[in-house]
């Protein structure tokens, strides 16, 4: 098998971190013997669990001896919340390391790639790269930025509407749509709505699908005024969990309420329009170590993460129905762009069909 080949296997190993493995990478390995026959496999499953290289080493056991591992990311020589890979890999005398892309967090970068070639042994680099960086996105951008990567997700009419005048929005788009946006949440770190969301439909904003093994989801509001009731049914879950960020236009009493019920307040600066500073706010989560943020709206609040050029994605639900009206809720709001040369460029990366809505995930253009 060829390397490329090789390496997609390995590519597919790691997708069984896609829940789990946050906020580390997903990362897969495959051990081949001397023969060139796969002896081992393996993935990062879980933040804190073993790395991909030693999950695979310890399933080929001996047959590593002299054989050659494949990695969709360089392997770490820094103790982390476990001990270097490549010390792993030289204590199972492998003789060859096939690596995918470097790992960008900077106590690794390059310096895994080094050690294993100071040991004397022979590294490949680079296979199916641009597949393995993108199968990281989160983590590359959190890696480079310190702010989490930002997933805004939305459901909308044909006519690009989130909701009816009046704001009823249930349910724009299908039943299997709503799954794939549960299935969102336990990808990402943290869930963050706009304060008009929580008033308009009093959502739980929970992780319902049970695809991630841990159930703790840093819920975060954007609320300048502290409108947010402090007995919503968000606070009756996991309180614990809910961060709302306030500008000093709230009122103390309203902070003691909310913090009363369990929640935990900050204050930030605000905007031009007396928001909460977006900025501020997602270098807050980033500090926290919050490398993913799935938006849930509502209007205003995805204007202000694509104004702020803060959001990299958008996942769209498109539901074959149009709600029409100069009121109704519009899925971008704010005053929008005097131009279409200002407009936010996106990229489609996924165009598909789900039971009678139509999917387009589009990636932010960096400019
Ligand atoms: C690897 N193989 O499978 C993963 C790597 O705290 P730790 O010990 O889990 O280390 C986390 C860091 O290790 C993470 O930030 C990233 O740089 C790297 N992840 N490296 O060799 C793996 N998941
Ligand atoms: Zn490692």
């Amino acid at each position: 098998m060829s390397w490329e080949a090789l390496m997609t296997q390995a590519l597919s190993l790691a997708e069984r971190g896609r829940y789990g493995a946050s906020p580390n990478p997903m990362v897969g390995a495959v051990v081949l013997d001397t023969e060139g026959r796969v002896v081992g496999e393996g993935a990062h499953l879980r933040c804190g669990g073993p790395h991909a290289e030693v999950a695979a080493l310890a399933a080929a056991g001996e047959r590593a001896l002299g054989g050659t591992l494949v990695v969709t990311l360089e392997p770490c020589v820094h103790h982390g919340r476990t001990p270097p890979c490549v010390d792993a890999i030289l204590a199972a005398a492998i003789r060859r390391v096939v690596i995918g892309c470097l790992d960008p967090n900077p106590a690794v970068c390059g310096r895994g790639v080094e050690a294993l070639r100071r040991a004397g042994v022979e590294v490949i680099e680079g296979v199916e790269s641009a597949a393995c960086q993108a199968l990281n996105r989160k983590f590359f951008h959190y890696m480079e930025t310190g702010l989490p990567y930002v997933t805004l997700k939305m459901a909308v009419t044909l006519d690009g509407k989130l909701a009816a005048r009046g704001g009823r929005s249930r349910w724009i788009t299908s039943e299997a749509s709503r799954h794939e946006g549960y299935a969102l949440r336990e990808e990402h770190d943290a869930l963050l709505v706009g304060v008009g969301t929580v008033l308009a439909d009093d959502p739980r904003l929970l992780r319902h699908l049970g695809l991630n093994p841990d159930p703790h989801l840093q819920r975060v509001v954007l609320d300048s005024r502290l409108r947010t009731p402090p007995e919503c049914t968000l606070l009756r879950h996991r309180p614990a969990d809910v961060v709302l960020f306030c500008t000093e236009r709230a009122t103390p009493a309203d902070r003691r309420a909310l913090e009363g019920s369990g929640a935990r307040v900050v204050e930030v600066g605000s905007d031009e329009r007396g928001r909460c500073d977006l900025r501020q706010v997602m270098k807050w989560l980033g500090g926290r170590g919050v490398s993913s943020v799935l938006v849930e709206g509502g209007g205003e609040t995805h204007w202000s993460f694509l104004k702020e050029g803060l959001a990299q994605r958008v996942h769209v639900f498109l539901a074959p129905m149009v709600m029409g009206g100069r009121e109704a809720v519009p899925a971008v709001g704010g005053v929008g762009f005097a131009s279409p040369q200002e407009a936010v460029r996106l990229e489609f990366v996924e165009v598909r069909r789900l039971d009678g809505d139509v999917v387009l995930v589009g990636e932010v253009v960096r400019v």
